[in-house]
């Protein structure tokens, strides 16, 4: 479409995404990847869901401590609240030129849900209307090795029946934006993949790939 001229202007960020189990190692590589993108020069910035820093994200937070409890629609619609209540910074963001490294987002908003029994379009209509991830970087592991690692915690869902649940509601979700990823190689491996998935990713955005909700 716009003119050469007009392309710097509109070169926008990447929203990237992690996804997968708990323990899966999301958190590891998020860092990873924003020092990286950042050591080389580009604008970005690691975000995460969910955003525990909000009122609505103290709510999730204290939920999956078991310090309090939900309804299940009530906890889902909540987790979605919170991707809403930043959706117009990220639209900023992106659109300013910043690249954003997004710890989970709303495929796991809809697994984990579905996983407890809730109607799989139930659980994606709140989703719809928030911005599309360019990229989807799903960091693949048997539910069992990834409850070996380092051992589950107490939060709510780091049962391994569960995750097995969470883990076939993953697949079938899956969409043209994913790159399954072996989460079970060794740290500097998948470091190295998901660096040249999100470099492709950035480049073709900044070439003009349009933002879709
Ligand atoms: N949730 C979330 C919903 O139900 N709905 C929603 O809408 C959203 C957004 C909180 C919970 O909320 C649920 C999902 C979650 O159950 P969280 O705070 O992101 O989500 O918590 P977790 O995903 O559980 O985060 P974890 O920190 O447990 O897992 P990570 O980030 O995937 O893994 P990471 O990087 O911390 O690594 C875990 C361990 O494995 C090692 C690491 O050193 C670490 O010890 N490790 C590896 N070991 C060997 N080889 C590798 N390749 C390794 N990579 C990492
Ligand atoms: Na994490």
């Amino acid at each position: 479409m716009g003119s050469t001229d007009d392309k710097t202007s509109m070169a926008r960020g990447s929203l990237i995404v992690l996804e997968g189990l708990d323990r899966s190692g999301k958190s590891s590589q998020c860092a990873k990847l924003l020092s990286y993108l950042q050591s080389n020069g580009f604008s970005v910035e690691a975000w995460r869901f969910p955003d525990r820093t909000t009122g609505i994200g103290q709510m999730i937070s204290s939920y999956l401590l078991n310090e309090s409890q939900l309804d299940d629609r009530a906890i889902h619609l909540l987790f979605s609240a919170n991707r809403w209540e930043k959706r117009a910074l990220m639209e900023r963001k992106l659109k300013s030129g910043t690249t954003l490294i997004v710890d989970r987002y709303s495929y796991s908003g809809v697994a984990f849900s579905a996983a407890k029994g809730l109607d799989l379009q139930w659980c994606k209509a709140p989703e719809e209307g928030l911005i599309a991830p360019d990229l989807v970087l799903y960091l693949d592991i048997p539910p069992e090795k990834a409850a070996e690692r380092g051992g589950y915690g107490t939060e709510r869902y780091e049962k391994l029946e569960f995750q097995k649940k969470v883990a076939e509601y993953y697949y079938a979700l899956r969409d043209s934006s994913w790159e399954v990823v072996d989460g079970c190689l060794k740290m500097e491996v998948v470091e190295e993949k998901l660096r040249e998935l999100a470099m492709n990713c950035i480049l073709k955005c900044q070439n003009g790939k349009p933002l879709v909700n």
